[in-house]
């Protein structure tokens, strides 16, 4: 990677990243599509199909917006894009490494108190009261059967605890529903949903931010399960090892990045909803229920912070592997850390797979060092913070197989598993309003629709512990027959190999 390890960390804002990341050859621009499914359906499609890495795509010239008002999409999903953003010095494609590198960080990493500055750069332009249009940005309709635009998915929603003031950030979607009205969808368990039931609970309303284009190590963080009570300002700044700059947001003086490209700020109200959704959602499907909306919160907008040519940073959600890698590698990383943590010794490796939807396959490969160590790290691994939403299955394997590879996993259930001994399940654990498996019936019909569930299967695909010292060898050239071969027929396969 051709850029020295202290620009790393030094990204100040979005801006800055997008410089570095165009030198790493990660970024493309486009010209001239339109807001309205051409730029998500594009994104999904050079996800999905480009020869080699996809460069993140920055729109330009969309067709009803001025030159310069921009919108960003697929920014973290390459290993020398998140290498950027996190300031890791990945030169290798190889997953398990990567994900290797990333739990270092975690493990040493201290939290910093982001940093409160009287001026940042998103306060270029404000509008208030009448001049508020969210219209103005360009906002984007992803999918053919969406339900409506929206103007949060790579975007970070800042809200406050009203018992003990923490203050949190998640990304939970926004759908545009009027020039100066939001929905916001929170699933239940959310840090940020919680801080919302506490406040209608008392029939307050919810102080909200929406922060879009912020630092790309925030907008991470604001998507992973960081532990409750800490903020994410505290995570992203200890990612950076620099703390993350703020400002007072005009109307409900929540701290929000004081250089993100906007912040829309206003409050939710305790007892109205809209209909919200549909979306074409994470795991590759229309579940929250099915292609009928569902009743939100909705934010009223009171100011709306944002710099010059502002840029909409988007996130396009579709079937998988689509844009997961870069959540599957964080995720793999902070539930290896998790497990770790605990107690489990000698993991070797965890990938949450992206044709899981970077949550509902996930892998743990271990040095078997005693009878249960399997089963310690698969049940944990299923349910600890990072891997229990949803984590439908959670594979524990040998240190000889490769997690992140999923012919070989594949390998390891087929022939070294009984089914009946080799899975265990939890029953009646955490599942989601986007389970493709909790039935249409229930969501539609239920006097409880958040009241779901799912059961969970580890599969423990290691040799059976009392005889592992004695399994069956594999069938397989060794590595140094493999070298010697390789270096005498170079010639030969030169075509081939
Ligand atoms: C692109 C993207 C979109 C997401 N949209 C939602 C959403 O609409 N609602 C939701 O509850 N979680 C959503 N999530 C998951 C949350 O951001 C994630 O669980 C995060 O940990 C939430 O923050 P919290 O742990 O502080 O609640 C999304 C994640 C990503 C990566
Ligand atoms: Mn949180």
């Amino acid at each position: 990677m051709n850029l020295p390890q202290e620009a790393f960390a030094t990204c100040v804002d979005l801006r800055d990243w997008l410089e570095k990341a165009e030198q790493l050859g990660e970024l493309k621009v486009v010209r001239g599509a339109t807001w309205d499914l051409e730029m998500g359906g594009l994104s999904e499609i050079v996800a999905r199909e480009a020869k080699g890495t996809a460069p993140a795509l920055l729109f330009d010239d969309i067709p009803g917006f001025p030159r310069g008002h921009r919108a960003l999409f697929g920014q973290l999903d390459s290993v020398r894009r998140l290498a950027l953003t996190l300031g890791l010095d990945l030169q290798t494609a190889e997953k398990r490494a990567c994900a290797r590198a990333c739990r270092d960080k975690l493990n040493g990493m201290k939290l910093i108190a982001p940093r409160k500055v009287e001026r940042g750069k998103v306060q270029e332009n404000l509008a208030q009261g009448d001049d508020i249009d969210l219209f103005k940005f360009p906002v984007p309709r992803h999918h053919e059967q969406d339900g409506g635009r929206y103007i949060g998915t790579a975007h970070c929603v800042i809200t406050q605890d009203p018992d003990d003031g923490w203050v949190n950030l998640g990304t939970y979607r926004c759908m545009l529903m009027g020039k100066d009205k939001i929905g916001l969808h929170m699933s239940p368990g959310r840090h940020g949903r919680t801080m919302r039931d506490k406040c209608f609970e008392r029939g307050q309303p919810l102080k909200v931010a929406v922060a879009i284009g912020a630092d790309p190590a925030l907008f991470l963080a604001s998507t992973m399960a960081v532990t409750n009570q800490v903020s994410e300002y505290e995570f992203a700044g200890g990612l950076k090892g620099s703390a993350i700059e703020v400002i007072e947001a005009p109307y409900t003086k929540l701290p929000v990045p004081a250089h993100a490209e906007i912040i829309i700020e206003g409050e939710c109200h305790p007892t109205e909803r809209q209909d919200e959704g549909p979306f074409g959602e994470w795991a590759g499907y229309y579940a929250n229920n099915g292609l009928a909306p569902v009743k939100e919160p909705v934010i009223h907008v009171k100011s709306v912070l944002f710099r010059n040519n502002p840029i909409l940073t988007c996130a396009q959600p579709a079937r998988p592997p689509g844009y997961h890698f870069a959540f599957s590698m964080f995720r793999s990383a902070m539930i290896w850390d998790e497990i770790e943590k605990a107690g489990v010794p000698d993991v070797r490796g965890v990938w949450c797979h992206e044709a899981g939807a970077s949550r509902l396959f996930n892998v743990v490969s271990i040095k078997q060092r005693y009878a249960g160590h399997a089963r310690q790290a698969g049940l944990l691994a299923s349910q600890c913070s990072s891997g229990v939403y949803i984590g439908r299955y959670t594979v524990v394997v040998d240190d000889d197989i490769d997690e992140s590879n999923l012919g070989e996993v594949i390998w390891a259930i087929a022939t070294r598993t009984d089914p009946v001994t080799s899975i265990d399940f939890a029953r009646r654990s955490r599942s989601s309003s986007a389970d493709p498996m909790v039935s249409p019936d229930h969501k539609s019909t239920s006097s409880n629709p958040s009241a779901v569930f799912t059961s969970k299967a580890v599969i423990d695909a290691c040799w059976p512990y009392e005889w592992k010292d004695r399994a069956y060898p594999v069938v397989q050239v060794s590595a140094e027959l493999r070298g010697e071969l390789l270096a005498k027929w170079a010639e030969e396969f030169k075509e081939v190999l």
